[in-house]
């Protein structure tokens, strides 16, 4: 981006103050003030004209949109750490750089599944809705029983980052670690969470008592928890996800809640966001969340300073920090 004059930087969504702030100050930076999601014309628009766009999940940016991309834009520095919006081949093709903001939002993604864990065994959402809609009529010896969580397996699919922040909590609860992921994980991790490793995620899958989806979105892992392999989990099993919806094949994972033979969900995204299967809707065994896994004040100002990062390292003429490299997914 060799321009004599600042970079434009196009934001597509509202982000925290103090960040837009700052972009200000470094950038000539265009930001969203309505936070109304750009529509394709409009993303269109601004890929035409960025030096350096910053979209989010919201935005897809795939290969007819990298189409539209100027020739001056050679960054896209997304606010957050999943990719999965942005096709990362056809932007490498067309030389343009890709970052993500990825560590910072880890131990609160890894919070929010703890909180799902416990929402969807102690069955937290329905005791509040009972609550809240009035119709609590007292305590009573066998009202709203959940299941403990202590001494349960927890299946961790995908030992990244957030995989093994969730493990040292649940290890808090007194659960034990058990994971599956392409790569067997540092021998030191799997000592200090007493892992087991499971090689076939089938095999796992058919062992434990809480599965949680920790395993990023790429092709390998689309509708990684198929039909069939939901079909191996046992009937009493919760599943978690906070990943992306993608991953797990959701009319199958409705199919199964609705036939009780798994206990419950807990989601925190979707498979077509912000679209929910009214069916999902209508089971008080499954816990629903708009996906704010990662959303909390200090999570969101530490990914606004790695997508500042990003950029100005990239302007600078230097490698960004959290560049995505294609050949990785
Ligand atoms: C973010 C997420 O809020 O970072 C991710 O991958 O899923 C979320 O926690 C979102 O992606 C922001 O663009």
């Amino acid at each position: 981006m060799p321009t004599a004059q600042k970079p434009l930087v196009i934001v597509t969504r509202k982000l925290p103050d103090a960040v837009e702030t700052r972009m200000m100050e470094l950038f000539r930076t265009e930001l969203n003030d309505s936070d109304r999601q750009m529509d394709r014309e409009e993303l269109f628009e601004a890929m035409g004209r960025a030096d350096a766009l910053v979209p989010t999940v919201t935005d897809r940016i795939d290969a007819e949109c990298l189409e539209a991309a100027g020739p001056q834009l050679k960054l896209l520095a997304s606010f957050g750490a999943g990719v999965d919006h942005i096709d990362l081949a056809a932007a490498h093709e067309r030389g343009i750089a890709v970052t993500n903001t990825p560590g910072v939002l880890t131990g609160d993604t890894a919070d929010m599944t703890m909180a799902l864990i416990l929402s969807v065994s102690r069955r937290l959402a329905e005791g509040e809705r009972l609550v809240r809609t009035g119709g609590w009529v007292g305590w009573a010896p066998t009202a709203l029983l959940g299941h403990r969580i202590y001494g349960k397996r927890l299946g961790i699919v995908g030992m990244g980052r957030i995989g093994a922040a969730v493990a040292r909590r649940a290890r808090g609860f007194g659960i034990s670690i058990h994971y599956h992921n392409r790569r067997r994980t540092d021998p030191d991790i799997e000592a200090e969470l007493e892992a087991t490793y499971w090689e076939s995620l089938d095999q796992m899958l058919a062992r434990m008592d809480i599965v949680s989806i920790n395993c990023p979105r790429t092709p390998a892992t689309y509708h990684l928890l198929s039909r069939r392999r939901l079909a191996l989990m046992k009937p009493h099993a919760y599943i978690v996800n906070t990943s992306r919806g993608e991953v797990i094949d959701e009319p199958a994972l409705v199919d199964a809640l609705l036939a009780g033979k798994l206990a419950g969900a807990a989601l925190d995204v979707f498979e077509r966001e912000p679209a929910i299967d009214p069916k999902l809707r209508d089971l008080d065994n499954v816990v629903l969340l708009p996906h704010m896994g990662s959303a909390t004040l200090e999570g969101r100002l530490e990914m606004g300073e790695r997508v500042i990062v990003n950029i100005k390292a990239f302007v600078d003429g230097h490698q960004p920090p959290d560049r995505v490299l294609e050949q990785f997914f």
